[in-house]
């Protein structure tokens, strides 16, 4: 395949409420018709966070393991679940024990927006530890230089394996601005043969710098998590964000990865 490029669909994220895009997939069922519906664009990955009844978000087991086992009868999309959110670290880490192919481990605490993200030090090495014991892929979500650097003081401690499968966040509130030059910074930095992909919040620096990855031949991440409009005024949905970073690698001549495809390409490990 010439040129493969995976493509992630970030459904739902931590944040948003139906209430601020009626798009926003909460339900085990919504969130897996929004997973295949996704897959179907070209997604090979879906990362998602869980959600209650009440369509807020939880880390709840039974409600994480309702919807990934819906995502998996819905289609053979890779599944990363979300370790991330505003909930306390110790119920957070409990969601690897569900072994999706990957989790999102997040490596510093850090100002979100006007909230608080904690990822204390000794927690963090608990989780990845634990994800390296369960062959669960840690996607490390890096929201600035310093994010980098613990993470590669995690490879050193032998709590990561390479190759390490970074996230560039930039344009969070407390993390880097979404400018290429700090994509750049961070993409040098990284130690050779890593994989990564492009996570642009908010909807300029979503087009902008996920466009700029696929030229760099990195990977891309979007979905509503990290956008809610795709044009002024204009409400996004997963499928159509999905859609539109499809098409732009395929104007660059690369192609989406199939899930099997994106197995390989981003060297999973068998789970344990
Ligand atoms: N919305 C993300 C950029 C995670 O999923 O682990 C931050 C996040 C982290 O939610
Ligand atoms: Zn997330």
């Amino acid at each position: 395949m010439a040129n493969p490029v995976v493509i992630t669909a970030a459904l739902n994220g931590p944040v948003a409420v139906p209430g601020d895009n009626p798009n926003l997939p909460t339900s085990p069922e919504a969130v897996a018709a929004a997973a295949k519906a996704c897959y179907e664009e070209g997604a090979a990955v879906v990362h998602f966070h869980t959600r209650g009844p009440d369509g807020l978000p939880t880390p709840d087991y039974g409600c994480a393991k309702a919807t990934l086992e819906a995502i998996h009868e819905a289609c053979p999309v890779l599944t990363q679940i979300s370790t991330g959110g505003f909930f306390p670290h110790e119920e957070r880490i409990k969601l690897v024990e569900l072994k999706p192919r990957m989790a999102s481990l997040n490596v510093c605490t850090m100002t979100f927006g006007d909230k608080e993200f904690l990822n204390p030090p000794l927690g963090v090495r608990k989780m990845a530890a634990r994800m390296r014991e369960l062959g669960v892929k840690a996607e490390l979500e890096i929201y600035d230089t310093s994010h980098l650097e613990f993470a590669l003081r995690l490879l050193k401690e032998g709590l990561l394996v390479e190759p390490l499968q970074f996230s560039v966040v930039l344009g969070v509130i407390g993390g880097a601005t979404a400018t290429p030059e700090n994509l750049i910074t961070l993409v040098s930095r990284m130690p050779p043969g890593s994989v990564w992909q492009m996570i642009g919040v908010g909807s300029k620096a979503n087009l902008m710098l996920t466009s700029i990855a696929l030229a760099m031949g990195g990977n891309a991440r979007t979905g509503l998590e990290d956008l809610l409009y795709i044009a002024k005024g204009v409400m996004a949905d997963n499928p159509g964000l999905i859609r539109r970073l499809v098409n732009v690698a395929k104007a660059m001549e690369r192609t989406p990865a199939t899930p099997a495809e994106a197995e390989k390409m981003l060297q999973l490990p068998k789970l344990n």
